[in-house]
């Protein structure tokens, strides 16, 4: 191995909202160096909400509770219930790319089974 043999083999990066990068600074023989500290934000969460309908089978809706969110057989029951009961209900909560990715592979299971299912995704408010 020719590297240091404590030195990590990989990229840190901050995990909470207090971390802080530190930037690399050029350092030309007539520059100062100095430390530069930016604070970085952690990302925004989106929701991602199933709608009801009078049509969609409640066993299909639990299915996509369970394989695609990961819910357990009664969580997604309850969610399920949630959503057919009040109209609306939250199956999780992710970054934008994540949450877009769930909607759509939501909608494109629901329309290759011919059922009208809907899922939105809306920004959780931070
Ligand atoms: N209301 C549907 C029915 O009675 C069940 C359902 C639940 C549909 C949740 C959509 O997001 C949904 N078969």
């Amino acid at each position: 191995m020719n590297q240091a043999s404590n030195a990590p083999l990989y990229a840190t990066h901050p995990t909470s909202p207090s971390d802080e990068q530190h930037d690399a600074v050029s350092n030309t023989d007539s520059d100062l160096l100095v430390k530069e500290r930016t604070r970085v934000e952690p990302p925004s969460l989106y929701k991602v909400i199933l709608l009801n309908d009078d049509y969609t089978p409640m066993e299909f809706v639990v299915g996509i509770l369970e394989s695609l969110f990961y819910r357990s057989h009664q969580e997604a029951i309850q969610i399920m219930f949630h959503v057919h009961n009040k109209g609306v209900g939250i199956c999780g909560l992710y970054p934008h790319e994540v949450a877009e990715t769930k909607a759509t592979q939501v909608m494109s299971l629901a329309r290759k089974n011919e059922h009208p299912l809907q899922c939105v995704i809306e920004k959780e408010a931070s």
